[in-house]
């Protein structure tokens, strides 16, 4: 059973001015796409064609690097399209108690998901990951993620950020904390919310 690309749950442009339209349709239809094509290619025959993209990530180590990075993109970007939105939510419930105990604020959990994006040197992703019942921030590079054994911090993302260049360089150029910045806008966290009870 191949892996496949879902549609873009919402138009492209749905995320203006905080995404613009070209940069959804060129990061969804192309570079996601080739995650996909280029995992399908590197488990064909082998023992992952039949597995979750979850369950070879927890065994990451034992396989090669074209699976480490198209099937970490592939999960990362399913990921990253179902958490943004333009529905004007905020968190609500136990994300936001969790939230403020971790953090102290929802303002300071962002700054610091900031700054773990910001510092991220080249291509990565900045994290929000339930570890061990606890928030915690994280980065990793390339299309590494929480869910990886390889991985610093461990855990079930709930939240995380694509800082590529491909993410954000036709409207934000170099500016990687300014497009940091616009993305809270467009959080769905409704979504987020569910995907943090869903992790406890
Ligand atoms: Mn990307």
């Amino acid at each position: 059973m191949a892996f496949t690309l879902a549609p873009l749950p919402y138009a492209f442009d749905a995320l203006e001015p905080h995404i613009d339209a070209a940069t959804m349709q060129i990061h969804h239809d192309r570079h996601h796409q080739a995650y996909v094509d280029n995992l399908n290619k590197a488990v064909a025959g082998t023992d992952a064609e039949n597995m979750s993209v979850e369950e070879i990530l927890a065994n990451i180590s034992k396989y090669p690097a074209a699976v480490r990075n198209n099937g970490g993109g592939h999960y990362n970007h399913t990921m990253f399209w179902e958490i943004l939105g333009n529905n004007g939510s905020k968190p609500s419930g136990k994300l936001a108690d969790a939230i403020n105990e971790a953090f102290g604020s929802l303002d300071a959990l962002i700054e610091k998901m900031n700054t773990a994006g910001t510092t991220r040197f080249g291509s990565g992703w900045a994290w929000l990951t339930v570890t061990d019942g606890k928030l915690v921030v994280s980065s990793t590079a390339n299309q590494d993620n929480p869910l990886m054994d390889v991985a610093e911090v461990k855990g079930t993302p709930i939240i995380g950020i694509d800082v590529w260049e491909h993410a954000y360089y036709l409207k934000y150029q170099n500016k990687r904390p300014d497009y940091l910045k616009a993305i809270w806008n467009v959080i769905n966290w409704d979504v987020v919310g569910a995907r943090y009870m869903a992790a406890l």
